[in-house]
């Protein structure tokens, strides 16, 4: 009888402690996914203050990147390197929506700029200036031509609807358009 009784008290104690545990597991499920949330907006927070940062210091934002249209004209190449002194590089255009993006920032220019395409490499073969080729291009009617009293390997954009890319000798003076990636910030 006294084993029985014995038997009966430990079920119970074997079974106060699995339900302790079962209530302590989903205690920590609960938490868990409360730090997952945290986490979660404090990286959207992160990224928020990221672009506010950038746009007070004189970027604006379009879908991943931010970008930074020149006060000042230069060469290409002093284009290229001014956008990379700032950890970012000449434009990239991959999309409509981000050429349109382009086009708003260079009317309010109302002046041509240099984006990160060129064919200086092999003649005729347009690369960006991650390497990779455009899918889509935007030339105006009659571009690119090489043409004119120089060779013509670096494009802009103009400020005027439609197709509006142009290339352009590569030395001529311009305003330049950066764009960073806003991961890289
Ligand atoms: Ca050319
Ligand atoms: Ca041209």
């Amino acid at each position: 009888r006294l084993a029985a009784v014995s038997l009966g008290l430990l079920s119970v104690v074997l079974l106060i402690s699995i339900i302790l545990l079962l209530i302590n597991f989903n205690h920590l499920t609960a938490a868990r996914d409360q730090l997952q949330t945290s986490y979660t907006n404090l990286t959207a927070e992160k990224d928020q203050l990221q672009t506010k940062k950038a746009f007070v210091e004189g970027w604006r934002y379009f879908s991943s990147s931010v970008y930074y249209i020149s006060t000042e004209k230069k060469s290409w190449s002093g284009s290229r390197e001014d956008c990379r002194r700032k950890g970012a590089d000449l434009v990239i255009i991959n999309s409509r929506e981000e050429q349109e993006f382009v086009d708003s920032l260079s009317v309010c220019k109302d002046a041509a700029v240099f984006i990160g395409l060129t064919d200086q490499d092999t003649e005729g073969i347009w690369k960006w200036v991650d390497g990779s080729e455009p899918t889509t291009l935007y030339w105006m009617s009659g571009q690119p031509n090489n043409g004119g009293w120089t060779k013509q390997d670096c494009v802009v954009t103009g400020p005027q609807l439609g197709k509006r890319w142009n290339d352009k000798p590569c030395q001529n003076l311009q305003y330049w358009i950066c764009e960073k990636k806003l991961k890289d910030i």
